[in-house]
Formats: C-alpha cells, sequence, structure tokens
C-alpha cells in the first residue's frame, strides 16, 4: 500500500502483475474458496451432488466444471444459508433491498471487510486520490453500501473524508465549499441534480476546489458522463460494483477512461450467452460471471451478475495488467421488448442526452393500448429550452425521429416541465411497465 503522493499505484506489484502470474494467484486462490465454501449448507449440497472438490481443478478455466450461482440462490437460503464462516467471526452484514421475497444477504468477516477497503483504496488512488484529498460521499449509508464501502476505502487510503451521506443538495454545496472537497463520490441522476442546485444557488462549479467525481451504481451512456463532466467542472470515473461481490471496488476506470479495471486477484471474471451459459468469444457482448477470491465467510462461485458486458481486448497504457470491462449495457432483466424489437433503457438516453434543450431526467413508460404495446417517453425540458410552441413541436419530432431510429418502434414522446417526473432519492427509476397490471 502506499501514502506518498508520486506513486502512480496504490499496489504497485499487483496491479501490474504479469498474465501468468495473475492466473498461477488466482488458480491458488480458487482452490482456497471451494474448499472454504464447501463448509456452507448451499455449496456443501451443491459439491456433493455435481462430485466437486478442490482438485478437479488444474486449471483456472476449469471453474466451468463448477454450476452457477443465481439471486434465488441467495433468496431460497436466506438469510444464512451460504454462509461458509463461523458467525462469531461475522462482523457486518448487508443486505439488498428487493422489492419482492426475501432480500439478498451478504456477511463479511473481518478480513473480508479489509481486503474491501483496499481494493475501495486501490480504485481511489487510481484516479488521483491521496491522503492530501478531501473525499465526500454523498451515498446513501446504511444497507447501501455504497455509504460504507466508499467510507472504509477513502480513510484506508488516508484521505479527509466526509460521510455526507445523500440528499440535501445544499448541505453538499456548503460541505464542497467550506472543507474543499476535491473528489465527490455521487450516482450519476444525483451528481446532474447537485448541478442543477448549483446553478439555482448561483454558484459556479468550476469555481469550487472540486475535480474529480466517482459515479457508478447506476448504468449511464458516456455522452451522459461527458454531459456531467462539463457541467461540473470535473473529470468522472465510471465504478462499478454490487453488494453480493462486497459494493463499490469491483471494477473501475483508470485515468485513460477507457473501460473499468477487474481486480483480477479478488474477483474471476468470465462473460457467458446467457441463453446458453457458455463462455462468449473474447470481446463480446455477453453476462458478465464472478467468483470471489478473497472472500472468507462467504464465497461466491460463478455468480450470474445479469449485467450485460464485454471485456476490452488488448492492453491498457496505464500499465495495469487486470482486464477491462466495458460500461454495463444493461441488465438483461432492465431489456424490454416492444413489438417484438429487444430495447434497453440506455438507448433512449443515449438520443435525449444529444439535445440541450432537454434535462436528464426522464421516464419511460409501457403499457398495452387496444392489445398493442405502446411505450411513452416522458422528459424533462431543460433551462435551455424554448416556450415557442412551434419550436418545442419540432424539436419533439426530431427527437422521436432519432428515437425510431435508434430502437425501430417510433414511441410517443412527451416533453414535461422541468422538476415534474418524480426524483429519486437512490438509485434513478427509469422504466415503468404497466402492460402486466392490465391482464
Ligand atoms: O450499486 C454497489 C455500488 C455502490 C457500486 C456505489 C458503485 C458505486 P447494488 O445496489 O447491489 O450495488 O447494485 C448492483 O447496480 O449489478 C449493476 O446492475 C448496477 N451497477 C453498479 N455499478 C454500475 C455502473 C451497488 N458503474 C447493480 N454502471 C449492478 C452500470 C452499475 N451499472
Amino acid at each position: 500500500m502506499n501514502t506518498t503522493t508520486g506513486n502512480k499505484f496504490w499496489e504497485e506489484k499487483i496491479e501490474t502483475i504479469s498474465k501468468e502470474d495473475l492466473r498461477e494467484l488466482q488458480l491458488q486462490r480458487l482452490k482456497k474458496t471451494i474448499a472454504t465454501a464447501a463448509n456452507s449448507p448451499f455449496y456443501k449440497q451443491v459439491f456433493e451432488e455435481n462430485g466437486i472438490s478442490p482438485d478437479i481443478l488444474q486449471t483456472v478455466d476449469d471453474i466451468r466444471k463448477l454450476p452457477f450461482t443465481t439471486k434465488a440462490h441467495l433468496r431460497d437460503n436466506y438469510p444464512f444459508g451460504l454462509v461458509s464462516g463461523d458467525l462469531k467471526d461475522a462482523v457486518r452484514l448487508h443486505s439488498s433491498s428487493g422489492t419482492t421475497g426475501n432480500p439478498t444477504v451478504i456477511v463479511h468477516s473481518q478480513h473480508d471487510l479489509s481486503s474491501w477497503a483496499n481494493l475501495v483504496a486501490r480504485c481511489l488512488y487510481m484516479v488521483g486520490l491521496r491522503n492530501t484529498d478531501v473525499f465526500q460521499n454523498s451515498s446513501g449509508y446504511g444497507m447501501f453500501t455504497g455509504g460504507l464501502g466508499f467510507q472504509y476505502g477513502a480513510e484506508r487510503l488516508g484521505a479527509l473524508t466526509v460521510p455526507a451521506a445523500a440528499g440535501n443538495s445544499k448541505r453538499q454545496i456548503k460541505f464542497i465549499t467550506d472543507f474543499k472537497t476535491t473528489t465527490l463520490h455521487a450516482i450519476p441522476s444525483y451528481a446532474i441534480r447537485l448541478a442543477e442546485v448549483f446553478q439555482e444557488e448561483g454558484i459556479d462549479p468550476h469555481d469550487t476546489s472540486l475535480t474529480t467525481l466517482v459515479i457508478g451504481a447506476e448504468p449511464h451512456t458516456d455522452e451522459q458522463r461527458k454531459k456531467i463532466e462539463k457541467m461540473l467542472g470535473v473529470k468522472a470515473y465510471n465504478s462499478f460494483g454490487m453488494s453480493e461481490m462486497n459494493g463499490p471496488g469491483v471494477a473501475f476506470e483508470c485515468t485513460e477512461q477507457n473501460g473499468m479495471h477487474f481486480w483480477e486477484d479478488c474477483f474471476l471474471v468470465e462473460i457467458i450467452d446467457p441463453e446458453t451459459g457458455e463462455p462468449m468469444p473474447e470481446g463480446e457482448i455477453g453476462e458478465l460471471v464472478l467468483t470471489t477470491l478473497d472472500r472468507e465467510m462467504m464465497p461466491l462461485i460463478r455468480y450470474r451478475t445479469r449485467d450485460l458486458t464485454r471485456i476490452i481486448p488488448g492492453e491498457c497504457p496505464c500499465g495495469r495488467t487486470h482486464l477491462r470491462i466495458d460500461r454495463i449495457k444493461g441488465r438483461s432483466d432492465d431489456m424490454f421488448i416492444i413489438k417484438g424489437v429487444n430495447i434497453f433503457p440506455m438507448q433512449i438516453e443515449k438520443i435525449l442526452v444529444r439535445f440541450a434543450e432537454l434535462g436528464s431526467n426522464y421516464l419511460i413508460t409501457l403499457d398495452t393500448k387496444d392489445y398493442q404495446d405502446t411505450i411513452i417517453v416522458e422528459v424533462e425540458l431543460s433551462d435551455l429550452s424554448t416556450d415557442n410552441y412551434i419550436e418545442l413541436e419540432n424539436i419533439r419530432k426530431e427527437i422521436t425521429r432519432q428515437l425510431k431510429d435508434e430502437i425501430l418502434v417510433t414511441p410517443k414522446l412527451k416533453l414535461v416541465k422541468k422538476g415534474s417526473l418524480p426524483q429519486s432519492e437512490g438509485k434513478a427509476v427509469r422504466v415503468r411497465d404497466l402492460r402486466g397490471d392490465k391482464a
């Protein structure tokens, strides 16, 4: 670990490890993970049924001999059926906010929390955070891992850490100004909201000490990132994680801003065809499947994330050897089908972001009318839009045309007043599917 300001790496040796050494390290850790997992009631049964023991692994690719773990397994074995360690050594529990049924629960030991904090420190160091910086976290604290996850990581790095927590934008801005915050963590939809409040308060964010933004936890397009960077006068780095894999600190962009490095010493990455479960050809989009390699209380093996992405081929000029994944295209369960066409919300966002007359808050509603699927896109206007009805109508037609080109069906587009769509405190809700309600 590195606390000096001159070095480019938090842990140079591990971040620049050769591919051969990395594979060897992964193999050793994978064997250990399987041996540990066998102590949980769930994996004990799975391994017995499938005749699995650590010595079936000759190479890392032999992981394919093991079955997948899914969210349903976590729910069905709620709360502790996948816990492999002794609960007396467990020190923290996070749970997801599942809307139906049991939530998913992840339990951590002291070792797990320390490993997690180190990974988050590694990410933050990579984008330039140092112990002389002030790091402000606008995530919700509590069960959502963006709060405590970043808190302990930034503290491990040695930055002065401000646990501002979610909401209260005026107070966030006061903290940024008074404490000279240099790096802010925010979910992308909130970063936009904050930029708007800066404007309302008559403060130019470019005049503050803020230089770096860490954004993640929800899908966003590269266009959205650029817009946020411009509005707040910062460099914004994409951060990927999920509670089942600790939380944040799983994959993170470096200063090249071209894909997120996946920390392969702690996670084994597979990209599979979500239909067949077979590996996708190199560089192609598929479902991300992850195995923890450094977790002792609750290891997960071949966990199906439902997130769709691809591995970016080639080496990164930053010198880190850990693979890079592309921006998350969506979740396989986010995709909706309208008139037989598969659509991801990000395809719609990509078009909306092109228009300066539009704000960033939008809502897609799927409904049925006369036995036909309909798609309604409501989007807030920005301060740059006009009041002139004819001009607005022309803009509406142009956006509708571009949306049709992208998603192949014609949506009903409604331009609505700024601030009129619901603004969530946590992750933005972009799609409302009312089709099932009428059945
Ligand atoms: O969102 C952990 C986190 C907190 C990540 C703070 C980054 C920053 P969950 O609430 O379990 O955990 O949600 C995980 O969010 O499977 C993805 O679908 C989505 N997601 C997370 N990061 C990104 C990202 C946290 N950078 C789920 N881009 C994941 C797109 C993301 N989607």
